[in-house]
């Protein structure tokens, strides 16, 4: 009775989504599962939400467009992308990420045909692109940081998909694979789209990527996301800025979804940019190593446990976990009401692949954080 009842709630959390495992652990004080920020605001960040009213009142008397402007500029700048379009048009500010992303598929979807996404990803993107009728082909991770693509590939999709920093590895495009793959597709004219979710924590991301798209003449998309680094409870900003020569109908698509995004949380992304500027980006980036070492060294000498992303400076860790499955490591975590997550749907096109890893988020506070590694580690020595 008891092992069926098991089975039965481990065959129910196979057929989830990654999202769907996010909201389990959103009740919990010990979600350690989405890749969200969560961590407590620094000083100086709490002054600027302490400065709320008053932003309110300063941002409705501006111009939209002029905070738009700025909040971009800034956010932008800081991340080194100085030459990021800010004509009208070329950059479109949506709620998240993902609704740029919608948008962006929407647009491509109108004329069908096949898109190369990289693999694994998280799954709400190959979600977002069949949802709109799109065939999918894997782009095998490894692959795409070797060399060239095959010429075969490039001719047979309209679009190539690329998260950089990928979500969960971590792995960053170089500037030296972006202007050969960008160079590839404009030879083969097709879409060069990249999600640079987490670009934010990983300085290898903060190369001009848009000087080496604009050189490259290729037809090209980037979705920016402020949601990821600081922890303003879902404020942030998804920005679809493209090129002029796109030939795609996104100004249109968004048109039908959005009048805009909100000047308010545009302002908000101002001032958390401008605070980051400020050495806030550099303390984040050393919180998220020292969370990341506090996860390795709360897991270190347990038997077959290892961690795959030696390099990575993302704000997530994946866990291996030898022999172990995941879904039965998630599962006993759960009855500690810690929630990780299990990693097979980051594996799109092969979910096997993800059998024995969990990815832990470390844009958390050190003792929450500190209190799910401790049981993540009485379940391991277990089990
Ligand atoms: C992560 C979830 C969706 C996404 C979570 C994420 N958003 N499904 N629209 O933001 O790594 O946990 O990216």
């Amino acid at each position: 009775m008891q092992e069926s009842k098991m089975g039965d709630a481990l065959h129910d959390a196979a057929g989830k989504n990654l999202t769907e495992f996010e909201y389990l652990a959103l009740r919990s004080p010990l979600n350690v599962a989405d890749g969200h920020a969560r961590q407590a605001l620094t000083s100086s960040q709490a002054r600027i939400i302490d400065d709320l009213p008053n932003m309110f009142a300063k941002t409705a008397a501006r111009p939209p467009e002029e905070v738009e402007l700025e909040a971009c500029r800034a956010y932008l700048g800081l991340l080194g992308q100085h030459s990021h379009p800010d004509g009208a048009g070329r950059v479109l500010a949506c709620y998240s990420s993902s609704v740029a992303m919608e948008i962006f598929a929407r647009s491509l979807a109108k004329s069908g045909g096949s898109v190369a996404l990289i693999h694994p990803t998280f799954d709400n993107i190959p979600d977002i692109l069949r949802g709109v009728g799109l065939q999918l082909i894997p782009l095998e991770e490894e692959r795409l940081h070797e060399g060239d693509l095959d010429r075969d590939l490039l001719n047979s999709v309209r679009c190539i998909f690329v998260t950089t920093p990928n979500n969960p590895t971590g792995r960053v495009l170089s500037e030296e694979r972006l202007r050969a793959l960008a160079a590839q597709c404009a030879e083969h004219d097709v879409v060069l789209a990249l999600d640079t979710s987490f670009r934010g924590f990983d300085p290898r991301g903060h190369y001009d990527h848009y000087r080496v798209l604009e050189n490259s003449g290729c037809r090209w998309v980037v979705i920016e996301d402020t949601g990821k680094l600081w922890p303003t409870l879902e404020l942030k900003i998804g920005w679809l800025v493209r090129s002029d020569n796109l030939g795609l109908p996104v100004a249109k698509i968004y048109s039908d979804i959005l009048l805009g995004a909100s000047p308010l949380v545009l302002a908000l992304v101002q001032r958390f940019a401008e605070d980051a500027a400020d050495g806030g980006l550099a303390d984040l980036h050393h919180f998220i190593a020292r969370n990341r070492a506090l996860v390795r060294q709360g897991l270190s000498g347990l038997p077959d446990v290892t961690f795959p992303d030696t390099d990575s400076l993302s704000s997530v860790e994946r866990v291996h976990l030898g022999s172990r499955s995941a879904l039965e490591v998630w599962s006993a975590l759960c009855g500690h009401h810690v929630y990780v997550l299990p990693c097979q749907k980051f594996h799109w096109a092969n979910p096997a692949e993800g059998d024995h890893m969990l990815r832990i988020a470390l844009a958390r506070s050190v003792a929450p954080l500190e209190e799910a590694i401790r049981a993540l580690r009485a379940v391991l020595t277990s089990s």
